[in-house]
């Protein structure tokens, strides 16, 4: 089958823990491991009480587009800001990046989207 498949490579925060009405930098790399170009794409930012991002999911305010992507290659990113809601209560988190938010991108496989990185909100 041709199809693309997006995935999360890496995802780096600038802090580990922060406090919540706070804001942290997030990075992240968006590659295509699928055997067909994709269109381009939206990566989003979750915190999540697990590190496979499906659960307790607070959406983040930032995003970053991705460009369409050739058949194994990846988007480095620029680092977008986030804030943590002031809500959120004190405790450990995940902080995770999820690529075609929106699902606009039809992939071989559409569960693999995320990676996610430990965060402490204080
Ligand atoms: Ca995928
Ligand atoms: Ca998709």
């Amino acid at each position: 089958m041709i199809i693309s498949d997006l995935v999360i490579d890496s995802v780096s925060i600038s802090v580990a823990a922060v406090l919540a009405g706070g804001s942290l930098s997030v990075t992240d790399t968006t590659l295509n491991i699928g055997n067909a170009p994709s269109v381009t794409s939206t990566t989003r930012y979750w915190l999540s009480t697990n590190v496979g991002v499906t659960t307790g999911l607070v959406p983040l305010n930032g995003s970053r587009s991705v460009p369409a992507l050739a058949a194994g290659t990846r988007s480095n990113g620029a680092a977008v800001s986030v804030v943590i809601p002031a809500s959120v209560a004190r405790g450990n988190y995940f902080l995770g990046a999820c690529a075609d938010d929106g699902n606009g991108v039809v992939e071989s496989k559409e569960t693999n989207n995320c990676r996610a990185t430990p965060i402490t909100v204080q």
